[in-house]
């Protein structure tokens, strides 16, 4: 699919007060200009994400990664959102680590499907030594097929960041969730200073960010812009960015929560885009949940990467073939594809 070559996009005067300039990598963001984005009236920041986007990713496609959940449950941690966590009663059985043939053959049917990134989850605070040998076999294995790897253990202590990149590892997941002031009303178990530690450690270890948040836990407006703040001023800001949307699940704290506005979780992905123009903002958990229209207003923020498979970690996602007739739907064309066509015409075919 071409777009409009971006050289034709012209600035835009908006009627409304002054906003920062389009972001540069480097650029930091004030919390009062993320919350200046998020009150916009929508079409505005619909119309400044589409330009965002289009000027960073011409070619318009949407990245598939698949998850696989490499140990399940009996989490020691007390994440308030989280089915895996031990002390809540969520029916999620704790399960051993999964040996290597069945992440390899879940990993071979992710690619034959059309994802090109394999993302490993464990819930775990952080993985054990004994665990470190089992995730960079699988790390390399799955690379071995041509996939993006990436990896979600929990906190990394000094040196296990640096095993995971010697391994193959592409890209470490580890969330920031919230801003700092609603933090401590979700998890207790680990300050936000550890996760922020863990990216460091993940960072100089030249691992590439894959660091989100959730939104919908019952935080206001000004606290989903101080996530995004948070995020954008990591220097250098993430190169996925993740943005889930609680799935509530029985037994968790967070089960019952009034549902957020959808318009509220389409205007942070829009920011998440314009504030980190270049990275990969993941319309992550929740898309079950959320409908094709609501799906498509994401794509139209800038979202340009999907959790693709029928299960999350523990929840559902949408089936694999209804995500294919979206795409279709919506004339939006895969990473894979994309990157087929670019080997294609290297080759003069
Ligand atoms: N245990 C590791 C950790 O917490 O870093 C890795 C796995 S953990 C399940 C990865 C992320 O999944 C969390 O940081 C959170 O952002 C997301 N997550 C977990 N439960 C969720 C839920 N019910 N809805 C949306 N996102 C969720
Ligand atoms: C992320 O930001 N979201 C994914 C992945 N990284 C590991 C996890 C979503 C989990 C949703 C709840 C579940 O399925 O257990
Ligand atoms: Fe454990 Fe991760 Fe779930 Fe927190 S989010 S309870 S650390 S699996």
């Amino acid at each position: 699919m071409s777009h409009a070559p971006t050289q034709e996009l012209k600035p835009v005067v908006l009627h409304r007060p002054a906003l920062p300039a389009a972001a540069a990598p480097a650029a930091t963001w004030p919390l009062e200009d993320v919350l200046a984005l998020f009150d916009l009236p929508f079409t505005d920041l619909m119309f400044r994400a589409q330009q965002s986007h289009r000027l960073n990713f011409p070619d318009g496609d949407v990245e598939l990664a698949t998850l696989l959940s490499i140990k399940t449950g009996g989490c020691e941690e007390d994440c308030g959102y989280c089915p895996q966590a031990a002390r809540y009663d969520t029916g999620v059985e704790a399960k051993k680590i999964l040996d290597i043939e069945t992440v390899l053959d879940a990993a071979r049917q992710a690619r034959d499907n059309g994802a090109t990134r394999f993302c490993m989850g464990a819930a775990w605070r952080s993985p054990k030594q004994r665990d470190m040998v089992k995730v960079e076999e699988m790390v390399r294995e799955v690379k071995a097929l041509g996939l993006e790897t990436c990896a979600t253990l929990g906190m990394l202590e000094e040196g296990q960041a640096n095993r995971l990149k010697e391994a193959g590892l592409d890209y470490y997941n580890h969330n920031l969730d919230s801003a700092p002031e609603f933090y401590d009303s979700v998890i207790s178990t680990r300050a936000y200073q550890d996760r922020l530690d863990t990216l460091g450690r993940v960072r100089e270890a030249g691992l590439k960010v894959c660091c989100g948040g959730i939104v919908g836990m019952g935080e206001t407006r000004m606290q989903r812009a101080g996530l995004i703040a948070q995020l954008a001023n990591l220097n250098p800001y993430p190169e996925s960015v993740p943005v889930n949307h609680l799935v509530q699940v029985e037994g968790t704290p967070l089960f019952g929560m009034d549902p957020l506005d959808p318009f509220e979780f389409v205007r942070t992905i829009a920011v998440a885009r314009i504030t980190m123009p270049k990275a990969r903002v993941r319309l992550s958990a929740g898309r079950r949940q959320m409908g094709e229209a609501v799906q498509a207003m994401c794509f139209l923020a800038g979202a340009n990467s999907i959790f693709y498979g029928d299960k999350l970690l523990t929840t559902d996602n949408p089936e694999a073939g209804d995500d294919r007739m979206l795409l279709d739907k919506l004339g939006l064309t895969t990473r894979a594809a994309m990157l087929e066509r670019v080997q294609q015409s290297a080759c003069g075919g």
